[in-house]
Order: structure tokens, then sequence, then C-alpha cells
């Protein structure tokens, strides 16, 4: 027969405050006390959330609580993402920007130009959307192939 959760948690909790006489009072038996009854609840608690309880706890009575957590947390935080966005101008030939956009930013040709396409019907458009590092160093890229050819294409980034 299953136990109603309140049932069990109220049975629970007085183990728990039995435990807890026997604690203060059994002197070297303390040990033992306390541990068993958090075991027994972590355990229904594991098994709750689909864990068998055998792995991640310390049996010995130590008088420790050792049962760890099952919820992993992030080590790392995703790093701040900045667009990199290219400008529209009168010179610089549609076909030099396609090809840019094929070049450093990886864009099928297709996309390549419809993005150009964007950029120049809208002023600006998003080229691709990158790590710090990796959208500075694609601006000057642009820049450079732009200088090179003479072109005056611009980029700038922007934190998304
Ligand atoms: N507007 C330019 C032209 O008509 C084409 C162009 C598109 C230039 C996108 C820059 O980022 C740009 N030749």
């Amino acid at each position: 027969m299953a136990l109603p959760n309140m049932a069990v948690n109220l049975i629970f909790y007085l183990l728990w405050e039995m435990s807890a006489v026997r604690w203060k009072s059994a002197g070297e038996n303390r040990m033992i006390a306390k541990p068993q009854i958090l075991r027994i609840a972590a355990r229904r608690a594991a098994a709750r959330v689909g864990d068998d309880g055998a792995d991640g706890g310390d049996s010995r009575d130590t008088g420790t609580v050792t049962e760890r957590r099952t919820k992993t947390r992030a080590k790392t935080a995703k790093p701040p993402m900045y667009k990199v966005i290219l400008l529209n101008d009168d010179y610089t030939p549609m076909e030099f920007v396609v090809e840019v956009l094929k070049a450093v930013f990886h864009r099928p040709h297709a996309e390549a130009t419809r993005i150009m396409l964007h950029v120049h019907q809208n002023g600006m458009g998003v080229a691709g959307v990158y790590p710090f590092e990796v959208a500075e160093t694609k601006v000057r890229t642009v820049e450079d192939l732009a200088r090179q050819a003479e072109y005056p294409l611009k980029c700038v980034m922007e934190k998304e």
C-alpha cells in the first residue's frame, strides 16, 4: 500500500525527532542515529528522481552528512556574443561584398547574396555572431581586404 507523501514525511519527521533525542542522550550512539535517518530519507528522495541511491553517498557512520546532490551546475558561463555588422556604402561592388561574406563569414553563395542585398537595401546587416575576439578578427579582416582593394566597405561589432 502506498502511503501518501505527507504521511511518509510525518513519519520521517517523528523518526528524526526521536533520533535527535537519542542523539542528545546517547553519547557515542549519536554517530549512528542521525545519519541513519538521513540515509533513508535521501534514498527515498533519490528514488523519486530516478536515482537508486546506491552511489554518491558514504555509508559509513561518521556523523557527517555525505549524500551528494544530484543536481549538476554549469561550471562555465556562456561567453557574451557579438554581432558583426556590415555597413552599406555607394562604392563597394556587390560582388566584392558577396565574396567577403563567403570567405570571411563562411556563407554559402545564396546566403551571401541575400545578406549583401539586405545591407544594400537597409543600410546595415548582420554577417555573423561570434565571441568577442573572433568578432574583432572578422572586423579587421573585412577592413583589411577592403583597404587592399581600395573600397570603403565598413564593418562594426555590437554586443548581442
Ligand atoms: N551599395 C553597394 C552598391 O550598390 C553594394 C554594397 C552592399 C556595399 C553591401 C556595401 O556592405 C555593403 N555597389
